[in-house]
C-alpha cells in the first residue's frame, strides 16, 4: 500500500466506493454540497478551497455575486459538507495599498505551511495574476505581493520547503479565457520573490489525450506520498460549444517536483451528472482542494460544477497510483 506523508483527518468526509463502479474517482451522494446561493449574495459558489481548521474545517469560496464580479469569502464547517458562508468578502491587510487595490479575486487555494494558512488566488492586477495571502485565524488575513507579472492564473503552493525553497506551481496564461496554457514551477527562498522557474507539462496535442489538449492547470496542493508527490490538475479540450475541463492526476517527482513521473492519459473525473453539465458555464469539473487522510490514505477532493455549485469526490491515494500506473502516457 502507498502511504500518504501527512497528518491524520479521521473526521476527512467520506462514503464507500459504490459497488461495481469501476472509476477511480466517485462523487458524494449528496452533491452539490453548496448551492447557487451559498451566501446572501451570491449567484454562485464553485471551485474553492478547504482546509481542516481546529475541530472541523475552515475555507475561501469563490462566490460570484448577482452582478457577476468575483471575490473570496470565508467559510466554516464542522464537518466538511455542511458550510455556513460569510457574505461579506475578505478583508486584506497588507504592506501596500497598490496590491491591496482589489479588481477582482477567483479560484482560491489554501496551503497550511509551517505555521499558517496560505492563501493563493487569481488575482486582477492589469490582468490575471497570482495573489499571495496568509491568515492564522480566518479572521484576519494578510496579503504579501503578487507572485508574477500579469497574465496568469492557477497558483497553487507546496505543502512545504523543498530542497530550502517555496515552490508553486502556476500556468501563465492571457487576458482572457487563454486557449492554451502549460504549468510550471517557481521557486522561492521567502514568498515573495518567485524565480527558478521549471517547466511542468503542457497540453497533449492530438488525439493521444484529447481531453488534455488545449490547456492544463493545477488543481488542489499537491499530496506527499511515499512515491512521490499526487498532483490533481484539470485538463481542457476546446469542442464545438467550447470548452469542456475534466480532471487528470500526475506523480510528481519528490524534490524536483517539475519531474513528471506519471500523468494519466484518461482523465479521473468528467462532467457527467447534470450539475456538472449544466450552470453558468457548462460542462466544468474543476478542482481547487483535496483532504487527505495519511492514516487510511482517503482523499475527499473539493471541486467547482459548471462554475454554478460545488461538489465533493472522494478516492484513495491507493486508486489514484494504481490508475495512473495504468492509463499513463508513455
Ligand atoms: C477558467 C476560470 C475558472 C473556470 C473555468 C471554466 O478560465 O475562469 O474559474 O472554472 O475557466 O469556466
Amino acid at each position: 500500500m502507498s502511504k500518504i506523508i501527512g497528518a491524520a483527518l479521521p473526521n476527512l468526509p467520506w462514503e464507500e466506493k459504490p459497488e461495481g463502479y469501476t472509476m477511480p474517482v466517485w462523487r458524494y451522494s449528496g452533491n452539490p454540497i453548496i448551492g447557487r446561493n451559498g451566501n446572501k449574495v451570491s449567484n454562485s459558489v464553485f471551485n474553492s478551497a478547504v482546509v481542516p481548521f481546529e475541530n472541523g474545517f475552515a475555507g475561501v469560496f469563490r462566490c460570484d455575486s448577482r452582478s457577476i464580479s468575483m471575490d473570496i469569502f470565508v467559510g466554516r464547517s464542522k464537518d466538511g459538507i455542511h458550510w455556513e458562508i460569510e457574505d461579506t468578502p475578505i478583508q486584506f491587510e497588507g504592506a501596500d495599498g497598490e496590491i491591496l487595490n482589489r479588481q477582482y479575486r477567483y479560484d482560491p487555494r489554501v496551503c497550511f505551511l509551517e505555521d499558517r494558512y496560505y492563501i493563493t488566488w487569481c488575482n486582477g492586477y492589469h490582468g490575471p495574476t497570482i495573489g499571495v495571502a496568509y491568515t492564522f485565524d480566518f479572521k484576519k488575513f494578510a496579503q504579501l505581493e503578487n507572485a508574477f507579472l500579469p497574465c496568469n492564473r492557477n497558483g497553487v503552493l507546496f505543502p512545504r520547503k523543498i530542497n530550502g525553497m517555496y515552490m508553486m506551481m502556476s500556468r501563465p496564461s492571457d487576458n482572457g479565457h487563454t486557449p492554451f496554457g502549460d504549468i510550471f514551477v517557481s521557486q522561492s527562498p521567502d514568498m515573495e520573490f518567485w524565480g527558478k522557474h521549471r517547466h511542468m507539462m503542457s497540453p497533449i496535442p492530438g488525439d493521444t489525450s484529447a481531453w488534455q489538449c488545449t490547456k492544463v492547470g493545477p488543481g488542489p496542493v499537491p499530496i506527499e506520498t511515499d512515491e512521490g508527490w499526487l498532483m490533481i490538475y484539470h485538463g481542457v479540450i476546446t469542442t464545438c460549444n467550447g470548452f469542456v475541463y475534466r480532471m487528470g492526476v500526475a506523480l510528481l517527482d519528490k524534490e524536483e517536483p517539475w519531474k513528471v513521473l506519471y500523468r494519466s492519459k484518461d482523465y479521473i473525473l468528467a462532467p457527467y451528472e447534470l450539475y456538472e453539465c449544466v450552470g453558468d458555464v457548462p460542462n466544468v469539473v474543476f478542482p481547487c482542494a483535496a483532504l487527505a487522510d495519511a492514516d487510511t490514505g482517503r482523499i475527499a477532493i473539493y471541486y467547482g460544477c459548471a462554475d454554478t455549485v460545488t461538489g465533493i469526490a472522494f478516492t484513495t491515494a491507493d486508486e489514484l497510483l494504481h490508475y495512473l500506473k495504468e492509463h499513463h502516457i508513455s
